[in-house]
């Protein structure tokens, strides 16, 4: 099926952050499709700095709560200490999509309920996976005066 992971960071060597979870995720599919990286204001939560957002796309068979557990197995490995909601973080990693799979759980919901509000989700998406981004989110990214206060494309993430 096809996996769709965000990954954002604003604490700490940001470009790491990412790099790490990027690499461990090559180990499930070596084939993982990944986004330019975007530097984007903060959204919600207590005043922090600006984040590092990108998005991967990839190929595999594991299950949603594998995907879930494999996400926050990366974000403890950066040192994550969740304390306020939305508060700053070394590695936010986001399950966004997983093939078709709808589902409303409270351990999870699919597709994540709130990607279509966020410029720093879909910017990236559109790179990687525009065939999953409906026209209607199209639009806010058309207002490209308004979407380029919010994320700014940086270019590659180097993955050295
Ligand atoms: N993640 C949040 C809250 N706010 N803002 C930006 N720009 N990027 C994020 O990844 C982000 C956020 C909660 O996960
Ligand atoms: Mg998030
Ligand atoms: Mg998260």
């Amino acid at each position: 099926m096809i996996v769709i992971f965000g990954l954002g960071s604003n604490l700490g060597d940001r470009e790491a952050h990412l790099r790490g979870a990027v690499k461990a995720l090559q180990g499930l599919d070596p084939g993982l499709v990944l986004s330019s990286l975007f530097e984007t204001e903060p959204v919600g939560g207590p005043p922090q700095g600006t984040y590092l957002n990108c998005a991967v796309r990839l190929e595999t068979e594991l299950a949603p709560l594998a995907l879930l557990s494999l996400a926050h197995r990366l974000e403890r490995e950066a040192g994550r200490v969740r304390s306020v909601a939305n508060g700053p973080r070394t590695l936010d990693v986001d399950l966004l999509v997983v093939g078709d799979v709808r589902r409303e759980t409270p351990e999870l919901t699919l597709p994540h309920p709130r990607m279509h509000e966020r410029a720093f989700v879909l910017a990236p998406l559109e790179e990687i996976a525009p065939e999953l981004v409906p026209d209607g989110w199209r639009e806010r990214l058309g207002g490209r005066a308004r979407v380029d206060s919010e994320v700014r494309r940086l270019g590659n993430l180097v993955l050295g």
